[in-house]
């Protein structure tokens, strides 16, 4: 079968009518992805595109030279028989590699599966199943695990993997492959209905799910991203969360700086010593981090001594961020918090620059798009009004259709209208924005209370010697389930007991209902592959 033919198959497109009208709209301009870069090079060739500044980094490529690795490196992978339409798996750190590698494949349709340094052969060897990957991309062992080992493992699992491309020392395996760009002709450009790249589903729940973002629902995402951060060429955007991810990729980030010329820094360390020092250096003006991440740089921006003042962006999103610590990353960097609610899915909602600053310490943020269709559901489908909670619903220009060949989650993650059930637990306020209160599933029900986990965290993270917590019901012959509270201390725990957190609770207004009935202390809690607190291993680990 052809691959383009192969490609199709199992991927759920708008149907004809929607996409006409986001044509009409002026929401899908009909052009591939990686012609944001074409465009970029045009316009300022010699402007800084790309710096590479992980552990072995190679400096800062203009535009016009990055260009020319990206035709290479395309040339390359064109001689070395890749086809457009075939998937392949990508795995690469942050860095100039990744973001080289990545434009090449789309520059010849070439469809890569955006998976993150973190995952592992389950995860791997599934979405490479289930793409139909005819290749992996991986590099040697210098961060400290060796993807090589992953990519034999892969191979013997997944026969369909034929082929497998290190960056570094490649061993048994092929180089990354380069060629002369003039001696090859490089494929006209992807069908921009098409997928252009396969993004991996965030859900700690089961093996994760393939989610096919197209030329112009994604070039779309980056456009409007960067235009509501108000990104210009003068902008300067560090990576500092894992590239492949949905948030620093498109949300803005890279693809939403190549839209206006803008230059990205790559780091694969994101402690706040080691990014603190590129902030200074190349003064970096936006930057997106998960909670946790953002927490830790508020506390460290008080004995760091680097110059921050360059950073006018701090996205924090991937999983709510208490008001708490928002407040205390907008005293630690001035007032630069921007919330970003989003999924792979799709839909991305963000707080505006000029939203009140209370607004952005509460709300989760609205969406990018007004042509974005929310409905927020009761447990039979119908619709609550604002300030009632309930499960996001959503369709619309970026969000899918379906996950890619996968009929069985389908049929409960989508409405017959095409609305993606999120799973999420939201609020809407008056202004529109929405306040995400939790996780549909997540809801504790404690002797037939419903409880959201939500407001015992929001309300924990007020004590002064609690840096994280996550709470979760396990279950419990008496009550079904009971609310167990895991808390991080900021520096000795002794002060943080069942008794004293109850109180501590009742002391802010918090119904008896919903006090915790195990407190348990941990150094640290486990985090999924982009850093997110991770609930499922810690019940996992609890109930065990
Ligand atoms: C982002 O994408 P995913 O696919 O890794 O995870 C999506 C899920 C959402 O459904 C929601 O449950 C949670 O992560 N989430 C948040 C949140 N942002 C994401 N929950 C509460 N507050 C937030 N601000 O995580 C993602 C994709 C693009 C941009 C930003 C995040």
């Amino acid at each position: 079968m052809n691959a383009i033919t192969d490609l199709t198959t199992g991927f759920r497109p708008h149907p004809d009518h929607a996409a006409r009208r986001y044509r009409e709209v002026g929401v899908f301009d009909d052009r591939p992805l990686w012609d944001l870069l074409r465009r970029a090079v045009e316009q300022s060739p010699d402007a800084p595109a790309v710096t590479d500044a992980s552990i072995d980094g190679h400096g800062t490529l203009s535009y016009a030279e990055y260009q020319a690795a990206v035709d290479r490196r395309a040339a390359g992978f064109v001689h070395a028989g890749l086809q457009p339409g075939q998937r392949i798996i990508l795995q690469l750190n942050n860095s100039a590699a990744f973001a080289i590698t990545l434009l090449a494949l789309l520059r010849i349709g070439v469809v890569p599966v955006m998976t993150l340094p973190a995952h592992r052969i389950s995860e791997i060897a599934h979405l490479a199943d289930r793409s139909g990957a005819v290749a992996y991309i991986g590099e040697d062992g210098r961060r400290g695990f060796d993807y090589r080992a992953l990519a034999a493992d892969l191979r013997t699992q997944v026969p369909t993997v034929e082929r497998v491309f290190i960056d570094g020392d490649a061993g048994e395996f092929a180089a990354l492959p380069d060629a002369d760009p003039t001696t090859i002709s490089l494929p006209d450009a992807a069908d921009p209905d098409l997928p252009a790249l396969f993004l991996v589903s965030g859900g700690t729940t089961g093996l994760p799910k393939l989610i096919a973002r197209t030329h112009n629902d994604y070039a779309f995402n980056a456009r409007r991203s960067a235009s509501i951060a108000e990104l210009s060429s003068a902008d300067t955007y560090l990576v500092a969360l894992p590239g492949a991810h949905n948030f620093p990729l498109c949300c803005p980030g890279l693809f939403g700086m190549l839209s206006v010329g803008g230059h990205t820094v790559f780091t694969d360390v994101p402690s706040p010593d080691a990014t603190f020092e590129l902030i200074e250096r190349y003064r970096i003006t936006v930057t997106s981090l998960v909670p946790a991440l953002a927490q830790l740089w508020a506390v460290a921006s008080e004995w760091e001594p680097a110059d921050l003042s360059s950073l006018r962006l701090l996205q924090v999103g991937g999983a709510k961020i208490s008001r708490t610590d928002a407040q205390a990353c907008d005293a630690a960097f001035g007032d630069v918090v921007q919330q970003v609610f989003g999924m792979a899915e799709g839909l991305i909602c963000y707080t505006r620059l000029d939203d009140p600053r209370a607004t952005v310490h509460t709300a989760q943020g609205r969406p990018m798009s007004e042509h974005d269709e929310l409905r927020i559901v009761d447990a039979d489908d119908n619709e609550v009004p604002d300030g009632t909670d309930g499960e996001l619903l959503v369709r619309g220009p970026y969000t899918i259709r379906g996950y890619y060949r996968a009929d069985e989650h389908n049929a409960r993650s989508f409405t017959e209208d095409g609305f993606y059930r999120s799973g999420d637990q939201v609020r809407r306020l008056p202004s529109g924005h929405l306040v995400v209160t939790g996780r549909i599933k997540a809801t504790i029900v404690r002797a037939g209370e419903n409880v959201a986990a939500d407001d015992i965290e929001e309300t924990l993270l007020m004590h002064p010697e609690i840096s994280q917590v996550a709470v979760i019901g396990l279950s419990d012959e008496v009550l079904g389930e009971k609310i167990c509270a895991i808390v991080v201390p900021r520096g000795r725990s002794a002060g943080l007991t069942l008794p004293t957190l109850r109180a501590f609770l009742t002391d802010h207004g918090l119904a008896s209902f919903k006090l915790p009935d195990t407190v348990v202390i941990k150094s640290q809690l486990p985090v999924t592959a982009v850093g997110k607190i991770d609930k499922v291993a810690l019940r996992t680990e609890l109930e065990g």
